[in-house]
C-alpha cells in the first residue's frame, strides 16, 4: 500500500456520553498508529443503554460520504463496521465495501445484533438476514455467542462443548470470512471464566484465550475488542497475539475501573490504560485448540 500511515474507514455511530463506538474506535486506532476515517451512521447524546438520549439519524449522509471519498481517490487499508441501525444502513455499507474494496485490504465486520440470547430491542429482525449478507464480504467477523446463533439461524444455547463450538465457527467461515472470532463464551465447568475463541480458515487452526469473569457490565467492550483486533491484524500481529492483546487490554481496563464507585454506563476507564497498546503483549495466554 502507498499510504504512509494506514487508513481505516470506521463505520459506526458517535455517542457523546459513554465509551462506545467512534468514541473508542478512534483513540484506539490512533494509539495503534492508524489514521481513522469516521463515517458516522448516527449522532446520539448518549448510547442507548441510558434511559433517554437524543438521536440524529445520518443514513442519508452516508452515500454522500462514499461519493466524496471516491472523488478524493482515498485508498483504505482497512474497512471496519460496527453497530448499524437499519437494513438500509447495511446495504450502504455493502456499497461502501464494493466501492473501496481492493486485494491488500482488511475488512472487519462486527455483526452487532444482540446479547444474552436476544436480539437488541431497537433492531428489526430483518437485520439478521441483512447482516448474513454483509459478513460475506468480511475477512474478519467478531460475533458474540448470541450473534453467532442468530447468524447461523440456530436456537441460543449458553454452554457449548469445544467440538460444538468449533463446528459452528467452521460453518460461519463457510459464508465468507477467513477469520471468525466468537466472544463472550461461558466456561461450562468454571463460572469464574469466560473466553474468546477464533478460527482461521486458511490455516485450519483454532485459538482460545480465557479471562477471569468480573460480575459487572461495561458498555463498549465489544467495540474496544474489535478495534484492537483490527489494529493488531493491520500491524501484522498473528491472530493469537491479536486475541491476547485485545483480551488483556479489556481485562486491564476493567480492573482499572472496577475498584471505584462509578457509573458503569460510561464504560471502562480506557484512558488509564490506552498507552499500553503501544507496547508488546506482556504475557501470552493463548491456547491452540
Ligand atoms: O456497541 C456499543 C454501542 C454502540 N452504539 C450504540 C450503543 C451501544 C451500546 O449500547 O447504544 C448507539
Amino acid at each position: 500500500m502507498r499510504n504512509r500511515v494506514k487508513k481505516v474507514a470506521a463505520i459506526h455511530d458517535l455517542s457523546g456520553c459513554g465509551r462506545v463506538s467512534l468514541n473508542v474506535v478512534i483513540p484506539i486506532l490512533s494509539t495503534m498508529g492508524f489514521q481513522t476515517f469516521p463515517l458516522p451512521t448516527a449522532v446520539l447524546s448518549s448510547h442507548t443503554q441510558y434511559p433517554d438520549f437524543s438521536f440524529l439519524d445520518l443514513t442519508d449522509q452516508m452515500p454522500l460520504f462514499i461519493q466524496q471519498w471516491k472523488n478524493l481517490d482515498i485508498e483504505f487499508d482497512g474497512i471496519y463496521s460496527g453497530y448499524l441501525g437499519s437494513p438500509r444502513q447495511v446495504a450502504i455499507v455493502e456499497e461502501f465495501i464494493q466501492t473501496f474494496q481492493h486485494s491488500e485490504q482488511l475488512i472487519v465486520v462486527d455483526p452487532v445484533l444482540g446479547d444474552n440470547g436476544n436480539l437488541y430491542p431497537a433492531l428489526h429482525s430483518d437485520m439478521v438476514t441483512q447482516m448474513r449478507r454483509l459478513i460475506k464480504y468480511a475477512d474478519v467477523i467478531t460475533p458474540n455467542l448470541t450473534e453467532m446463533f442468530l447468524l447461523l439461524d440456530k436456537p441460543f444455547c449458553p454452554y457449548l462443548s469445544i467440538e460444538e463450538l468449533k463446528s459452528n465457527l467452521v460453518l460461519m467461515s463457510e459464508s465468507g470470512p477467513d477469520i471468525v472470532i466468537v466472544t463472550s463464551v461461558l466456561e461450562k465447568d468454571d463460572p469464574k471464566k469466560t473466553y474468546v475463541v477464533a478460527y482461521n480458515k486458511s490455516t485450519g487452526r483454532f485459538w482460545k484465550v480465557s479471562t477471569n469473569y468480573l460480575p459487572t457490565h461495561y458498555p463498549g467492550t465489544g467495540d474496544i475488542f474489535t478495534s484492537i483486533i483490527t489494529g493488531a491484524l493491520l500491524q501484522g500481529d498473528s491472530l493469537p497475539i491479536a486475541l491476547d492483546r485485545a483480551v488483556q487490554f479489556i481485562q486491564m481496563g476493567m480492573r482499572a475501573t472496577f475498584g471505584y464507585e462509578y457509573d458503569n454506563r460510561e464504560g471502562i476507564l480506557m484512558e488509564r490504560v490506552l498507552k499500553s497498546l503501544d507496547a508488546p503483549v506482556q504475557i501470552n495466554s493463548y491456547e491452540l485448540l
